[in-house]
């Protein structure tokens, strides 16, 4: 098997790699975008683990699939899985935000190699995934798009524009990941912009949509899986997920979503750190 199509047996174990380098790049650091990058460690796992056809050793590799994280403020938790797959060495997740550095704080493709798009600004990066995903598919070209979305970014008016368009199109070749937390930069999603049934509604745009556990990296490896079956129309797969997932600390929270640690919070990340650690060495043994 080449690099190319390498897949990950032990999705679960993958995660909580990247999750353990999500914290120490944040704890390193003291601040960060811990609730949004933790609540997507596991669709990146099973994206990069299972799913999408990439090289590290040629990024723009033509047959490569495509990830888009819409929500560019999750970078984090993008570039930890990206150093694991070989893209970086993993000691440059370290220069997060640095001076200088080049891993800015939200997804950058200019910098980064295997990233896909400049995402952060909210709203954008779907429409750039159907772009991408609508050329494939004029091509006749077998490459399938990936695009995680925020369930807060989701009160963009130009994601369902982008949505419509999807649907319209039939892009088929293109899958929508909703990082369903519940909560977006300034509270609960519910109570901003009231009620959720994010299956509902794109199904009523046209999508086959799926309710997935977001924390459970072999469910969304088995969606993923399912929807290249799908033909008649795009997949959504809602994830289920917790802002701030595998930290309790961080997801208990109040204002999870950019944190800056005081003692405290050092020190509770510092020990989930440890803890995960000790589960890693232990399931080596
Ligand atoms: C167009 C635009 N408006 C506002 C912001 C500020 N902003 C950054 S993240 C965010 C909330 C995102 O919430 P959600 O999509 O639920 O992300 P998550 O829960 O994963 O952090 C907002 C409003 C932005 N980046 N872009
Ligand atoms: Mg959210």
């Amino acid at each position: 098997m080449s690099e190319a199509t390498a897949t990950t047996t032990d999705l679960t174990r993958f995660a909580a790699q990247v999750r353990g380098l999500v914290l120490k790049m944040l704890h390193g650091l003291g601040y960060g975008h811990f609730g949004g990058s933790l609540s997507i460690v596991e669709a990146l796992a099973a994206l990069y683990g299972r799913e999408v056809r990439h090289d590290p050793a040629n990024p723009a590799w033509d047959e490569r699939d495509y990830v888009v994280l819409s929500k560019g403020h999750g970078a984090p938790a993008l570039y930890a899985t990206l150093a694991l797959r070989g893209f970086m060495p993993v000691e440059k997740l370290f220069t997060l935000n640095a001076n200088g550095t080049d891993l800015p704080s939200h997804a950058d493709r200019n910098k980064v190699e295997g990233v896909e798009m400049t995402t952060g600004s909210m709203g954008q990066g779907i429409s750039v995934a159907a772009g991408i995903a609508y050329g494939l598919k004029a091509d006749g070209r077998s490459n399938r798009v990936y695009c995680i979305v925020g369930d807060g970014e989701l009160n963009e008016g130009q994601c369902w524009e982008a949505a419509q368009f999807i649907a319209r199109n039939n892009l088929h070749n293109l899958v929508l990941l909703v990082d369903d937390n519940k909560r977006q930069l300034d509270g609960w999603t519910t109570d901003i912009s009231g009620t959720a049934n994010f299956t509902g509604k794109f199904a009523a745009f046209g999508f086959h949509a799926e309710s997935v556990p977001g924390q459970d990296a072999e469910a969304i490896a088995a969606a993923l899986a399912r929807a290249r079956e799908v033909t008649d129309a795009p997949t959504v797969l809602v994830l289920d997920t917790v802002k701030g997932a595998g930290v309790p600390y961080i997801a208990e929270l109040k204002d999870n979503h950019h944190v800056r640690l005081d003692a405290v919070g050092k020190a509770a990340v510092a020990e989930a750190m440890a803890q995960l650690q000790a589960e890693l060495e232990g399931a080596d043994r």
